[in-house]
């Protein structure tokens, strides 16, 4: 098993860090994925992180992580955790864990964000901390 954890980001969350902060916070993805790397080595761990706005992209990376051996899948779907069969039926259909993650907590906000098709197959749940979402997601890819 190689020691590569996927980082899989779904739509609008190129936009991070320049629209509503209040809600996401004022870091980029890619300050997400400088601190995601500095942990990352710390834990001899190495992060791949990418981001679509194309449901088709997010299923075809995680039968990547299967393919390539990958230890664990951080995935922040965006809007299609509550939209997505594909996503799910993807997440059931590889062996590779995969780790939910959310910057803002869906359960306190609106009711059509409290579906999470990504949830009903991951292997957990971290959620509302912001880009902090990401490290504790990491931590826990480290001890599966
Ligand atoms: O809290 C999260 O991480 C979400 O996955 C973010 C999604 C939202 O649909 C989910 O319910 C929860 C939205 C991502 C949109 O990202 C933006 C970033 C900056 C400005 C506007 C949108």
């Amino acid at each position: 098993m190689s020691k590569t954890i996927f980082v899989l980001n779904g739509p609008n969350l190129n936009l991070l860090g320049t629209r509503e902060p209040e809600i996401y916070g004022s870091d980029t993805l890619d300050d997400i994925a400088g601190m995601l790397e500095d942990r990352a080595r710390l834990l001899g761990l190495e992060v791949d992180l990418r981001q679509s706005n194309h449901e088709g992209h997010l299923v075809d990376w995680l039968h990547e992580a299967q393919a390539t051996g990958a230890k664990a899948v951080l995935l922040n779907a965006g809007a299609f955790t509550h939209t997505s069969i594909a996503l799910y039926d993807a997440i059931t259909a590889i062996h590779t864990p995969v780790i939910e993650v959310h910057l803002s907590n869906p359960h306190a906000r609106e009711a059509f964000r409290h579906i999470s098709y990504v949830g009903m197959a991951a292997k957990g749940t971290i959620a509302g901390f912001g880009a902090g979402s990401y490290l504790l997601a990491l931590e826990a890819a480290n001890r599966l």
